[in-house]
């Protein structure tokens, strides 16, 4: 069958995880990919991060990801740590083991099949994914709205005519499927799909599945499990 699927944002959210996946029911020979964030803000972050190793599931570097390396490659000098860890994410660090480091350290920025690219936030047109300069590299990872010049808008900075980047997208560096801005319908363009459905925020937790047909990705449908939370406020959490 050969199928790609790709999971939105889970932040530990491993019931839902466990149950999405049995509805998806993957096979050996299918591809299964998160968009990253699959740790903090969840209950079960690090319960998690080694169901996802354990799958063989891959994963691209969410911002949540990078937060937490960056946090234990500074501990590493001696110097202050810059980087302040809430309640959360230090019981995640106090909890990862060598393997889950070495795991998170590894997590690619992008991914490529075929026709299909993943990346956590997004781009833009004029980024080349296999040329990045470093600004880029950390802009993919929290890319949201855009400014009328097509300036990155940082967080809580939007004005009325940002444009969310997707809409502005022309599908040069491959169909984009991302994360990071949830919301609460998966988010279809034309080149791109976002996949976050605010799971831990009390929505759901949704994948979209491609079947492969003559070496290409093709579109077969999007796959959602409710939140066990509550449902919460609708804020646009990142
Ligand atoms: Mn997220």
């Amino acid at each position: 069958m050969n199928k790609l699927i790709i999971y939105g944002d889970i932040h530990g959210s491993y019931d839902e995880l466990i149950t999405l996946r049995k509805k998806i029911n993957p096979q050996k020979d299918d591809i299964e990919v998160c968009v990253g964030d699959i740790i903090t803000r969840g209950k079960d972050s690090v319960k998690t991060l080694r169901y996802i190793q354990e799958h063989n599931i891959k994963s691209v570097l969410g911002n949540h990801e990078d937060k937490i390396i960056r946090y234990l490659q500074y501990e590493k000098q001696a110097i202050k740590n810059p980087i302040t860890l809430d309640e959360d994410e230090q019981n995640i660090v106090n909890s990862l083991d060598l393997k889950d480091i070495e795991f998170l350290m590894n997590l690619p920025l992008f991914m490529k099949f075929e026709n299909i690219t993943i990346v956590h936030g997004g781009l833009k047109n004029s980024y080349d994914l296999d040329n990045l300069t470093k600004n880029q590299k950390a802009k993919i990872l929290r890319m949201r709205y855009l400014d009328k010049n097509q300036n990155f808008i940082a967080f809580g900075k939007e004005e009325n005519d940002s444009i969310f980047w997707a809409n502005l997208y022309d599908g040069n560096q491959g169909f984009v499927i991302y994360g990071h801005q949830w919301l609460q319908e998966a988010k279809i363009n034309q080149f791109a799909i976002g996949i976050d459905t605010g799971c831990v925020y009390g929505n759901k937790l949704s994948a979209v599945i491609f079947k492969k047909i003559d070496k290409k990705y093709e579109y077969q449908t999007i796959t959602s499990i409710s939140s066990s939370k509550s449902h919460t406020a609708h804020s646009f959490h990142n």
